[in-house]
């Protein structure tokens, strides 16, 4: 499962503030048919009973895809559903108190908002990392965007071992620029939920990943 991590390229969230409840199933099919490299169940302000419900409701769905399947905040859940990861933020308390509970195989991701936040995640043991937000996004309102300037030095300050993704307020049209700064993988919610088709909006983002993240490193 780590190593499936290295070639992902973009990371789908099932984020409840974007769908609703009637909408997950068909959203969860729309994130596995377009590609995404692994999805994350993101259910703020629904009770954990609810959030399991849905997870359940999901979790076969990405299993018959082959797709991670990853829990936000919930240790637990992830343990019921037998999810392939668990999503923690920086106040989501330490890898050694969610690793007790989810054992030792499951991913576990952590929410990085500065260089040396990711740093201190990655030297913790976090299996990936999420870096951002890289711009302001409605999606997390309230926080600055922490710019591009640190992108490509984060990916090399962590190590190569521990994929890091780009997240916050990416969209299909200022990916190129995320890109040329460096991200390797990124993580894209309202742009791609709100998406007209949500499978072809994820095809035209891996589109561009393999137009220039592949070019990128044939340069090399
Ligand atoms: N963590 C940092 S930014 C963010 C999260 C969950 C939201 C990203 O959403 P969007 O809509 O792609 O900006
Ligand atoms: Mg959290």
């Amino acid at each position: 499962m780590k190593q499936s991590l290295q070639h992902a390229r973009f990371y789908g969230i099932l984020d409840l503030g974007y769908v609703t409840p009637d909408k997950v199933i068909s959203t969860a099919r729309a994130l596995c048919a377009g590609g995404a490299d692994l999805v994350q169940l993101r259910a703020k302000g629904y009770t954990p009973e609810q959030i399991l419900t849905l997870a359940q409701s999901v979790r076969p769905i990405f299993a018959d895809a082959g797709i991670p399947f990853v829990i936000n905040d919930f240790a637990e859940i992830a343990v019921s559903v037998a999810a392939d990861g668990l999503h923690l933020g920086q106040e989501d308390g330490s890898l050694a108190e969610a690793r007790a509970i989810v054992g030792s195989s499951m991913l576990i991701g952590r929410s990085t908002h500065s260089l040396e936040q990711a740093k201190a995640a990655a030297q913790e043991g976090f299996d990936y990392l999420g870096f951002g937000p890289l711009f302001t996004t409605p999606t997390k309102l309230g926080r600055p965007g922490i710019g591009l300037e640190n992108v490509k030095f984060a990916q090399q300050q962590v190590g190569e071992k521990i994929p890091l993704f780009c997240i916050g307020g990416i969209t299909p049209n200022n990916l190129t620029e995320v890109l040329r700064a460096g991200a390797k993988r990124v993580v894209i919610v309202s742009a791609i939920l709100r998406a007209p088709d949500i499978a072809t909006a994820i095809r035209e983002v891996k589109a561009q990943f393999d137009a220039q993240v592949e070019n990128a490193l044939d340069a090399f």
